[in-house]
């Protein structure tokens, strides 16, 4: 199944580099719609929730400080098949796997600090875009 819309973060070590505006810019150029944007600083706590899935994983500490140690910008993007193209598009969770032209390929560090994050499935989209924003928020 496709949807048309999907979610995304851009992490504290793209925001503290700033590429905050280069990634947007390589957002817009594959064709996706920014509905919904914000610009925020996550506790530790908000960010160990939104992580929930990965909390017996051996990075899930290593995680949670890293999303939480700065601004991130979140945003909900619109696009035919939006989840699958965009992971496409942001490239493999390592960057020394991520693709040519990907967001990671350019501007990742490591696998932890990987610059942006990308809905893994419709259903997921759907849950962290309202983590972030209200109905009144999406246009
Ligand atoms: P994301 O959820 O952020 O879009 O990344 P992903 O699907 O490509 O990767 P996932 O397996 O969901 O992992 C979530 C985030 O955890 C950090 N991570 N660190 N040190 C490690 O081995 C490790 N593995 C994952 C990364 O920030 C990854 O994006
Ligand atoms: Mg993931």
């Amino acid at each position: 199944m496709t949807t048309n819309r999907t979610f995304t973060m851009i992490k504290p070590d793209a925001t503290e580099k700033g590429n905050t505006g280069g990634i947007l810019a390589m957002i817009n150029e594959a064709g996706f719609r920014i509905v919904a944007m914000k610009m925020v600083h996550l506790s530790a706590a908000k960010a160990g929730e939104f992580y929930a899935v990965h909390k017996e994983r051996p990075f899930y500490g290593e995680l949670v400080e890293f999303m939480s140690r700065g601004p991130i910008t979140a945003a909900i993007l619109e696009k035919d098949n939006a989840v699958e193209d965009f992971r496409t598009l942001i490239g493999a969770t390592n960057p020394a796997q991520a693709a040519e032209g990907t967001i990671r390929k350019k501007y990742a560090s490591s696998i932890g600090e990987n610059a942006v994050h990308g809905s893994d499935s419709n259903e997921n989209a759907a849950i962290e875009g309202a983590f972030f924003f209200s109905q009144l928020e999406q246009f």
